[in-house]
């Protein structure tokens, strides 16, 4: 049965849509598991929600690509906070634009371990509290990037492909408990991501130039929708962009 106040562990909760989704989640009435690898960041962030929410909130220091620190993260958070209910596998990042044959390993590795071993490594660990408390909900964010290739993002985008392939999987994998599985699939939104995978602000900012992107909060805003629908019903996927994106490659960008 649902709690009246769930508990929502979100990894990536130091920027972007991973903070976005703590702050309109605390607003309404969930308990928070924030982590990071800048836990500074997600500490002050706690300490904000607590005050402003009355809220319990745990707050720790993660690598989702090391499993000792999803594990050690994962375990305090359910042992401070009585359990489990939700879990958002945010954390995740574009590390350039490299043609394939291109790529560094060091971007590769980066990618590749944290969209696509550090999901699995976060719901490996998480999904046992939450078949424990009967009731729960996961959340993969996928993006545009595993729906449409584009130039330059073949490992982003292999990434990205495999998420979605990973959401269908435990879907089919938790039929018949009160499990839900959601794949939010953003296209183009200001967050860090840009300067993350730019590492340079004049591109970053160039990435948006003339567009009103998605902002950090729309996308936390389709986690909340679907988290709050009756139980019985399961988004399985949103594909969520901008207005001005019809696709990955046509972006309307006004002078
Ligand atoms: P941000 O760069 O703003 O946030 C990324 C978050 O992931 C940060 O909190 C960062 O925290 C965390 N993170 C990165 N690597 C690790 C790691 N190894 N261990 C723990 N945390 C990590 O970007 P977004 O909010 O935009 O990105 C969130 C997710 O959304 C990503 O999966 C991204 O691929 C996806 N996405 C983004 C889109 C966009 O256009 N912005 C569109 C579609 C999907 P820290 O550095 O402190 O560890
Ligand atoms: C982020 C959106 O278009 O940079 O996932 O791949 S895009």
């Amino acid at each position: 049965m649902r709690p009246e106040h769930p508990v929502v562990l979100i990894t990536g909760a130091s920027s972007g849509f991973g903070e976005a989704v703590a702050r309109l989640l605390a607003a309404n009435g969930f308990h928070l598991a924030l982590g990071a690898r800048r836990v500074e960041r997600v500490r002050v962030l706690a300490d904000e929600l607590v005050k402003a929410h009355g809220i319990k909130v745990f707050a720790g220091a993660v690598d989702t690509r090391e499993t000792a620190s999803v594990n050690a993260f994962v375990e305090a958070a359910a042992t401070a906070l009585g359990g489990l209910h939700v879990l958002v596998a945010n954390a995740g990042l574009a590390s350039g634009t490299f043609k394939l044959w291109e790529t560094p390993d060091e971007d590769l590795e980066a990618m590749l371990r944290t969209n696509v071993e550090g999901v699995v490594k976060t719901i490996r660990a998480g999904l046992p509290h939450v078949r424990k408390a009967g009731w729960g909900h996961v959340f993969f964010i996928g993006s545009t990037a595993g729906h449409q290739p584009y130039e330059g993002g073949s490992v982003y985008c292999a990434s990205k492909f495999g998420v979605k392939a990973m959401a269908q999987t435990l879907r089919l994998e938790v039929n018949g408990e009160q499990i839900r599985v959601t794949s939010v699939d953003p296209g183009m939104a200001e967050t860090e991501f840009s300067n993350v995978r730019m590492k340079d602000e004049a591109k970053a900012r160039a990435v948006y130039q003339g567009v009103k992107p998605l902002a950090a909060f729309d996308v936390a805003e389709c986690v909340r929708w679907c988290l709050m629908l009756p139980d019985h019903v399961n988004i399985d996927e949103i594909l969520v962009k901008c207005t001005d994106q019809a696709s990955v490659h046509k972006v309307h960008r006004r002078a």
